[in-house]
């Protein structure tokens, strides 16, 4: 039975004529005490022009050893229809809540569907992604989804901003508890917890962060014909499988986890070793420049005292050739000096002698 049904008097039906209508709605799932309604009052509250009477709002709060939605809920609110539905990990209500989930998916319209699951020790529990798997199965055509990961813990939030963070929530949520087709990844949303709210009745949250989320989430068409009863009776079986699944991934994220400590110590390692080698080759370099920086400067040196000898050198024996040629010269000068003397004086014997000649000569023919 519906509790505050809201009559579809102005039902569009699709151009396409596919039997699904223009309608649309948006369908919270997950199971009990999650925050399905107070995050419904929240969303509804910000796209109504007029603050929401009593009557337009889900019932939210604590109920004791059981779900305080226990029927399909739905509110219209500015042509949009808020469809509130039970949690199936209620064993005594699972049936009456699966007849309400899928009774919700019948509506042949546009949906937004969305899980909202909480974690136990930072984990997503079996018992959410179980349902979440069933709902999948039971509505093939539910391709695009979100999913709320609600009133999580400031630890968890602060791990969540790690690199992997979130996306080992996404996984965790969409793992299957036997190897198959994969199913498609959510369109995820974290919500911090919020003290205020805490086992609080019929509270009024505020959410900033679900205009963007509900603004990115697509509708998807879903025809009355193609939604299939959820088989509950799987449910306990799959939520054990699941266990299993998460326990698995659990440990692989570890092993995975150390493998890649350990990787990157070693990379670390080879990476200090590899610093360490260039920095030896760097000061051998330096040293190496250093010493032929210095043999350059003192065969330069040398150089240049070579150049220097060789040019005083040079000085030297040109000063002693200059010398050695005015001795030359001077004793060439003496030698033809002495020898014109000696020429000079062989002249004036020779001429003494013919002088001599000639006064015999003359006094012989005179006394002849
Ligand atoms: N601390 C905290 N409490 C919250 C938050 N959101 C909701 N609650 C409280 O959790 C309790 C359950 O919230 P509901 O919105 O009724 O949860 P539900 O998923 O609709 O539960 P059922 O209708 O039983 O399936 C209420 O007391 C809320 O005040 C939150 O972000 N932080
Ligand atoms: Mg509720």
């Amino acid at each position: 039975m519906e509790k505050n049904g809201n009559n579809h008097s102005e039902t569009r039906r699709n151009p396409s004529g596919n039997g699904a209508t223009n309608r649309e709605y948006v369908l919270f799932a997950g199971n009990p005490g999650s925050g399905k309604s107070t995050i419904l009052n929240c969303l509804m509250a910000s796209r109504s022009p007029d603050p929401l009477h009593e009557s337009q709002r889900f019932k939210s709060g604590v109920a004791i050893a059981s779900g305080m939605t226990y029927q399909l809920d739905k509110k219209e609110v500015c042509g949009v229809t808020y469809m509130d539905t039970p949690g199936l990990d209620d064993v005594n209500k699972r049936k009456q809540a699966a007849e309400a989930i899928t009774k919700a998916l019948r509506e042949n319209g546009k949906y937004q569907v969305i899980f909202v699951v909480t974690l136990e020790a930072g984990r997503v529990k079996p018992a959410d992604v179980a349902t979440i798997q069933l709902i999948l199965e039971s509505a093939k055509e539910i391709t695009h989804y979100g999913v709320i990961f609600n009133k999580l813990s400031k630890p968890v939030m602060k791990k969540l901003t790690a690199k992997d963070g979130k996306m080992a929530l996404i996984t965790q949520v969409s793992i299957q508890p036997e190897k198959g087709k994969p199913k498609p990844l959510p369109f995820p949303l974290f919500l911090k917890k919020d003290g205020e709210l805490e086992d609080e009745d019929d509270a009024v949250a505020e959410f900033p962060e679900l205009d963007t989320f509900f603004g990115g989430l697509p509708y998807i068409d879903i025809k009355k014909e193609n939604v299939h009863d959820i088989p509950t009776e799987s449910f306990e079986a799959m939520k054990n499988k699941l266990e299993d699944a998460l326990d698995h991934m659990k440990k692989d994220r570890e092993s995975m986890k150390r493998q890649m400590d350990e990787d990157r110590k070693n990379f670390r390692r080879t990476l200090e070793e590899m610093n360490r080698k260039e920095q030896m080759e760097r000061e051998r370099f330096e040293k190496e420049r250093e010493r032929s920086e210095k043999n350059h400067d003192s065969q330069m040196d040398m150089m240049k005292t070579q150049i220097k000898e060789t040019k005083e050198q040079a000085a030297k024996s040109e000063v002693a050739s200059q010398k050695s040629h005015e001795a030359q010269m001077k004793k060439d000068q003496l030698d033809h000096a002495l020898a014109m003397k000696q020429l000079d004086q062989a002249h004036q014997r020779r001429m003494k002698q013919i002088d001599n000649n000639k006064r015999r000569g003359f006094f012989s023919f005179l006394f002849g």
